[in-house]
């Protein structure tokens, strides 16, 4: 990189940091854009005339609000709502919503900005958002999630509709937290419309919504496979998490033919050496998604586990590792791990999971690697099929939802080789895949005037 792109990238950075202090998420997510797309801009000046990049960073609307709300032995709560309106440049605002302790501004302006180019690269007319709440949903019982779900509503739906804003899930928002959302937003408004994605299927949701972000990132990872003549057949997959995009994202790679040997929780991980399949995952789905409990309980279950408490997946080798937890959960040693057993194909279910340090490791070793906004659109991409069949009152079958998403899917693979490959003939999907998603909503910012 020359001197006066690295200058310029300094600058922006340092502005950013100035205006947005102790956002170190933020910052983060930023900064991995700007280094992608900084020579694209210097070649275009009207982009830097009309001040785009510091466009995309001021998100166009941020709501923050209270929560209040009483636990089942009738003690108040109070907790923070947040919904971050990125950028509306290419349809309505759209983008999940996350209930976690860990929420804050930060956390909600990375992910807002990293949904804004997600978005553009699925092909659809969806906008960037986020939202959720500090609210912790782990142990807290049916009724005291529907209460919080009603209460962080009743203000959400002021800022929400089916072409303004649609929110989906996130970490901590599955099918139930969907559910509530929806019943009180139908109530407050009396209208039956498709503002949220991720509904049940009976009341407009969409068939595989619930598989996609999975299903999608095991697609897009096959397409990096290929390049290399490779395939999931008998390779051995590490796989962070047990939720939503973990689960689905194991079931389809064993389909496949691997072997997933990992899942995890923030408590600990299990290795089962002998991976796994459709019968432990029906446990998966079971334990997880029926009874809500701890990933430590497969290892009671399958005495061919090991449970680590503590420990993240990363120190057990693999041929392709699919993080699905949360950001920054590779680090820089977590990498090293995973190029020393032999890993050679690193797709990220997560948002951003790995840290600058951990990418640098990967792109350094020579590994596929592929930035979460690439290869975990197909949950939103789904969302926004959902968005269609809402609007047609129409209701389509699984394999047209399926072949809809595996060419988005495809589609995204083509847009990150189309912009990021290198001289060397080898593909930067971090470079394509923030420049394909950037030239898009840049594009879409300079057509419609100083707005
Ligand atoms: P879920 O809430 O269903 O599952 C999250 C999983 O990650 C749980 O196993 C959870 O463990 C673990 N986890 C969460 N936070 C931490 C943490 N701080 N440290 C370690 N483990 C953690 O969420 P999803 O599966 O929906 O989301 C997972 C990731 O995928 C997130 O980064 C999300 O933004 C991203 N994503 C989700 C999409 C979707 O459609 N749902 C679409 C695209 C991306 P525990 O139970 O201990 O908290
Ligand atoms: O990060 C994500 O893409 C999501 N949580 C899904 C968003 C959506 O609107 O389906």
């Amino acid at each position: 990189m020359d001197q006066f792109t690295q200058k310029y990238i300094e600058g922006f950075m340092g502005d950013v940091i100035a205006k947005n202090p102790g956002e170190k998420e933020f910052h983060q997510a930023v900064r991995e854009v700007v280094e992608s797309v900084a020579p694209y801009i210097i070649e275009n000046p009207q982009l830097l005339d009309q001040k785009v990049l510091e466009r995309i960073v001021e998100p166009e609307r941020i709501i923050i609000f209270r929560v209040p709300w009483t636990d089942d032995r009738g003690e108040i709560h109070i907790n923070r709502g947040f919904r971050v309106q990125c950028c509306s440049a290419i349809g309505p605002y759209k983008g999940g919503i996350r209930f976690h302790a860990s929420v804050n501004l930060s956390i909600m302006k990375f992910l807002a900005f990293e949904q804004t180019f997600k978005n553009a690269l699925t092909t659809l007319p969806m906008g960037g958002a986020k939202g959720g709440s500090d609210f912790n949903p782990r142990g807290k019982s049916d009724a005291e999630v529907m209460r919080f779900c009603q209460s962080f509503m009743t203000e959400l739906s002021r800022h929400i509709g089916a072409d303004t804003d649609v929110p989906a899930g996130d970490i901590g928002v599955g099918g139930r937290e969907i559910g509530y959302l929806f019943g009180q937003y139908k109530r407050l408004r009396d209208e039956f419309t498709g503002t949220l994605t991720g509904k049940g299927l009976a009341w407009g949701g969409s068939l595989l919504r619930p598989e996609a972000t999975g299903y999608g990132l095991c697609y897009f990872t096959e397409q990096m496979l290929a390049t290399r003549g490779e395939s999931f057949k008998g390779k051995k997959v590490d796989i962070s998490g047990a939720g939503n995009v973990a689960q689905y994202a194991a079931q389809k790679a064993m389909r496949l033919g691997a072997i997933v040997q990992t899942l995890s929780d923030s408590d600990g991980f299990i290795y089962d050496p002998e991976g796994l399949t459709e019968e432990k995952m029906a446990y998966v789905f079971e334990l997880k998604n029926i009874r809500r409990g701890r990933i430590k309980e497969y290892a009671q279950k399958y005495p061919s586990a090991t449970y680590y408490p503590g420990e993240r997946p990363w120190r057990i080798a693999c041929d392709i590792a699919l993080p699905c937890a949360t950001q920054n959960e590779i680090e820089k040693a977590d990498a090293e791990n995973l190029v020393k057993g032999g890993c050679i194909c690193v797709a990220e279910g997560a948002n951003m999971p790995s840290t600058p340090d951990a990418i640098k490791i990967f792109q350094g070793a020579g590994l596929l690697y592929s930035p979460g906004k690439a290869s975990n659109a197909g949950g939103v991409a789904t969302s926004g099929l959902e968005m269609s069949q809402n609007s047609m009152r129409q209701h389509w079958t699984a394999e047209e939802v399926d072949t809809y998403l595996r060419r988005i899917m495809s589609d995204i693979h083509a847009a990150c080789v189309k912009y990021g490959t290198e001289a060397d003939g080898t593909v930067n999907y971090v470079k394509g895949a923030n420049l394909a998603g950037f030239i898009k909503v840049a594009g879409a910012i300079t057509d419609q005037g100083l707005v």
